[in-house]
């Protein structure tokens, strides 16, 4: 758990060095492919979900949102992964999605810092935040 304070500019750097940003989202679909097949399933994937507040956030699932939406809404964004349909997420769908999203998140944070409480320090803002500073201290 860890408070970072984060904008724009901050995830757009981070989408931009595209080693460090494929070695981190590489990390999260390892983390999540549980039975250690290669892809993701529907269900590996709606774990994943439930527990990143960020896929939350951007798609705009909410506390009050009953588990029939849920599931719609989390089908519906297993479709938005699955870019070709095929029923499984691999590491490029995995990656191109993320992409998309983080973009869409540095879109809305624009150019005014915000401060983020995460609760997993391997979370993607987390290392978009770490990058920042590592070139900061450089
Ligand atoms: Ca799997
Ligand atoms: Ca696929």
């Amino acid at each position: 758990m860890g408070v970072v304070i984060i904008d724009g500019a901050t995830v757009i750097d981070f989408v931009n060095n595209e080693d460090q940003f494929n070695k981190s989202v590489d990390e999260q679909f390892q983390a999540l492919d549980l039975n250690n097949d290669g892809v993701l399933s529907r269900s590996e994937l709606r774990t994943a979900f439930e527990s990143m507040r960020l896929i939350e956030i951007h798609y705009g699932i909410d506390v009050a949102t009953s588990p029939e939406e849920l599931t719609r809404l989390y089908d519906s964004i297993f479709d938005k992964f699955d870019l070709n349909s095929n029923g499984t997420v691999d590491r490029e769908e995995f990656r191109a999605e993320f992409k998309k999203i983080m973009l869409a998140i540095a879109e809305g944070l624009g150019s005014s810092p915000i401060q983020m409480v995460l609760e997993d320090d391997n979370s993607l803002l987390q290392k978009a935040a770490d990058l920042e500073a590592s070139k900061k201290a450089a």
